[in-house]
């Protein structure tokens, strides 16, 4: 039985690109068990499993079914004990929610207005105006002129 891993992708199926799906993606190899890739697009997100989530990753099992990356790796660690660990116990877990919840907050922010415009050519054309309508509605401007800040955000980012 292999796991189904549905995997976000835009027009090419062969260019995932989502941050969170990627953990997904290591969390499967680091514990040696192969997937079957579900390329699912923004606008399928809402309808895989039956409606389970409103975000990728979600990965079927057999019969269980789990969303969001770090429940992922829970889940993993916990039906795979014989495989390489992923946390390495409660410590581990706790480290690994600490870096996702700063990486959330401190890296995600800047890459996501310096990414936006090339995210949008990404899609075909129903989920470019998908893209372009949600991300829009959020941050309320259009996506050139989040993009237009990233040179100027650039030295705090580094920083
Ligand atoms: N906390 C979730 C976040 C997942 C998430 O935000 N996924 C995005 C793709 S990177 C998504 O599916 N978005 C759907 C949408 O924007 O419609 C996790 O770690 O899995």
């Amino acid at each position: 039985m292999t796991i189904l891993f549905y995997d976000l992708v835009g027009h090419d199926a062969k260019r995932p690109f989502s941050p969170h799906c990627w953990k997904t993606k290591m969390a499967l190899a680091h514990k040696g068990l192969d997937a079957t890739k579900v390329p699912t697009r923004f606008l399928e997100v809402p309808k895989v499993e039956g409606g389970v989530s409103k975000t990728v990753p979600v990965i079927r099992n057999g019969e269980r079914v789990v969303a969001d990356s770090f429940a992922i790796a829970l889940y993993l660690d916990e039906a795979y004990p014989e495989r390489p660990t992923l946390f390495g116990g409660e410590g581990g877990k706790a480290t690994a929610r600490f870096i996702e919840r700063w990486s959330q907050f401190t890296i995600h922010p800047y890459l996501m207005t310096v990414l936006l415009t090339d995210l949008h050519r990404m899609q075909d054309e129903a989920n470019r105006a998908y893209f372009r309508e949600s991300r829009e509605q959020r941050l309320g401007k259009r996506l050139e002129e989040v993009v237009a800040g990233r040179d100027e955000g650039l030295a705090g980012f580094r920083a």
